[in-house]
């Protein structure tokens, strides 16, 4: 899964070393900030010996192996390029920031090659997709779709060291609560048996072809291939049973089409079908959804389905409009929240639908 961008260079000063509590006094030393190339000296890779030391604690409480945490952390350097990578990310967009148009955007992501390849991977992988969809109720394409976005099918999921991403970002402390948490359950899957040099993700810590984080590893991953290791690295089959996986938790219904292609009427007043209650999860993506009321009131509303996956008339959906009036509309149903709940942007979760559709239709 992919981190969200925030605001950058926030320095959350005031965080302490235990472990470096030298002073005269017993006041802890308060973190400095860092630049990228005070991470090459020898003082930096003490300092930062000395915040492994003192998440040492908190990774063996949580269950971590000992001799592990003392393996991994003998060799760790931060890693100056993961904090330049993490200094560099935009800020997030503000209220009023103004939201790209989203055609060019599927023309790239749903594109002849990402269709093609998911194609061949929904003949070469049937049998074992349809054993996963009968598990999760979750559609190959949908699984594919989502492969394909996240990895090129597997093709770039990152070669960044994992426990040296995680450590770097951490010990840095933008987001360290997040990163010592991630930090600990990346040391919990070497645990179970997963080779180190699997480990290998995004900057950011997302791994293996679902990109996901090792906490969400650790929450959803599962062993589809049956040979005993949750493999979502060098696994196809590991890696779509546990992107199914992920979305059956985040509520995925059986036989609910993600969404369907509308075409709006131009006397549809928008003011009588705005979104009267504001999401608590991602406000902003939700503040693009309409209100959700069945299909039938959509159809009394003069909507007109184009799509060839019919919902159910009592199927509760949303409008969204991506592009304004008079371009391309879609109905979402709570299956578009699940893909939602993996990235949430409602580029992302249109175009995982749209590739998802022209995959296996
Ligand atoms: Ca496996």
């Amino acid at each position: 899964m992919r981190l969200y961008p925030l605001i950058t260079a926030i320095f959350l000063s005031g965080m302490t070393f235990p472990a470096l509590s030298q002073s005269s006094s017993d006041m802890p030393v308060p973190m400095q900030e860092k630049t990228a190339a005070d991470l090459n000296n020898q003082e930096a890779n003490r300092d930062f010996r000395n915040f492994l030391a003192s998440i040492r604690p908190q990774a063996l409480a949580s269950g971590v192996n000992p001799q592990t945490f003392d393996r991994i952390a003998s060799d760790l350097t931060p890693n100056p390029r993961v904090i330049q990578l993490d200094r560099n990310q935009p800020e997030s967009p503000t209220a009023n920031a103004v939201i790209p148009p989203f055609a060019p955007y599927a023309a790239s992501h749903v594109d002849a090659v990402r269709i093609a390849n998911g194609r061949k991977k929904y003949q070469a992988l049937q049998n074992n997709l349809a054993e996963i969809e009968k598990e999760t109720g979750v559609p190959a394409g949908i699984m594919l779709s989502i492969y394909g976005h996240e990895s090129g099918y597997g093709q770039f999921s990152g070669n960044f060291d994992l426990l040296r991403s995680l450590a770097t970002l951490a010990y840095d402390g933008r987001r360290r609560d997040l990163f010592v948490q991630e930090y600990i359950a990346a040391l919990k899957i070497l645990d179970s048996g997963i080779d180190r040099s699997l480990l290998k993700g995004s900057w950011a810590g997302a791994t293996g072809s679902p990109q996901f984080l090792p906490s969400v590893y650790l929450r959803v991953a599962v062993d589809g291939d049956h040979d005993g290791k949750k493999n979502i690295w060098s696994s196809e089959i590991d890696a779509l049973a546990s992107i199914g996986n992920y979305l059956k938790t985040a509520g995925w219904q059986p036989n609910v089409p993600w969404g369907i292609a509308v075409k709006v009427p131009d006397s549809l007043d928008r003011n009588l079908i705005q979104s009267v209650t504001p999401s608590q999860k991602c406000p902003r993506v939700y503040a693009r959804l309409s209100r959700w009321q069945p299909v039938s009131e959509w159809r009394k509303l003069g909507l007109v389905f184009m799509g060839s996956h019919m919902p159910s008339e009592n199927e509760s959906m949303a409008l969204i409009e991506p592009d304004g009036a008079g371009a391309t509309a879609w109905l979402v149903s709570a299956n578009y929240r699940a893909i939602l709940d993996y990235n949430c942007s409602n580029f992302y979760a249109l175009s995982v639908g749209l590739l998802a559709d022209a995959i296996t239709d």
